[in-house]
């Protein structure tokens, strides 16, 4: 479902809010998906250090909220926009799509934590509808 012109504005204004806490926020992501759900391990065995907080682990948080911030300056266009990063993951990297979801549940359990105040039910319910638009875009080039 596409997000109305109101509801981007709600996804502009509060990734302008986490986006300069980006690092901390990808980190905390990652590291609480490898605990909560650690078959999402599986795609990280190369890594050196898998522990939560540690460099391999925050460097790629740091990548993916990078993903985040594309999807955001491509709202309009989100297939467009993702397109690479979808083909890298499906085709290079075979990350199940499901995976999708369970890094965005992690991501809001942490802005809720990190923006108690901000992240509103309202905000919430945006985010949301986002980040379920996001994950459809990164799965599209799997068929
Ligand atoms: Ni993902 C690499 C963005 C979800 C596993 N991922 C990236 C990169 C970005 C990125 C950006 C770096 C691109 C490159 O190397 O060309 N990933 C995103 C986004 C999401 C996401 C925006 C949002 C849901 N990735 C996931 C999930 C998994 C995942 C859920 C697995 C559980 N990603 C990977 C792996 C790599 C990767 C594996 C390569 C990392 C490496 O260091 O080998």
């Amino acid at each position: 479902m596409s997000l109305s012109a109101k509801e981007k504005k709600v996804v502009k204004e509060f990734w302008a809010k986490v986006s300069p806490k980006a690092a901390d926020i990808g980190n905390e992501t990652l590291s609480r998906m490898i605990v909560v759900y650690p078959q999402t391990k599986t795609y990280f065995s190369h890594w050196p250090d898998l522990t939560p907080g540690s460099a391999n682990v925050r460097a790629h948080g740091k990548k993916v909220m990078s993903g985040v911030g594309l999807a955001v300056a491509n709202i309009d266009d989100l297939l467009g926009g993702l397109l690479t990063l979808s083909e890298r993951h499906a085709f290079q990297l075979r990350v199940d799509p499901a995976n999708f979801k369970i890094l965005f549940h992690n991501f809001l359990v942490v802005l809720a934590n990190r923006f108690p105040n901000e992240f509103t039910p309202d905000v919430h319910v945006v985010i949301d509808k986002f980040l379920s638009n996001v994950a459809l875009a990164l799965s599209d080039k799997y068929r």
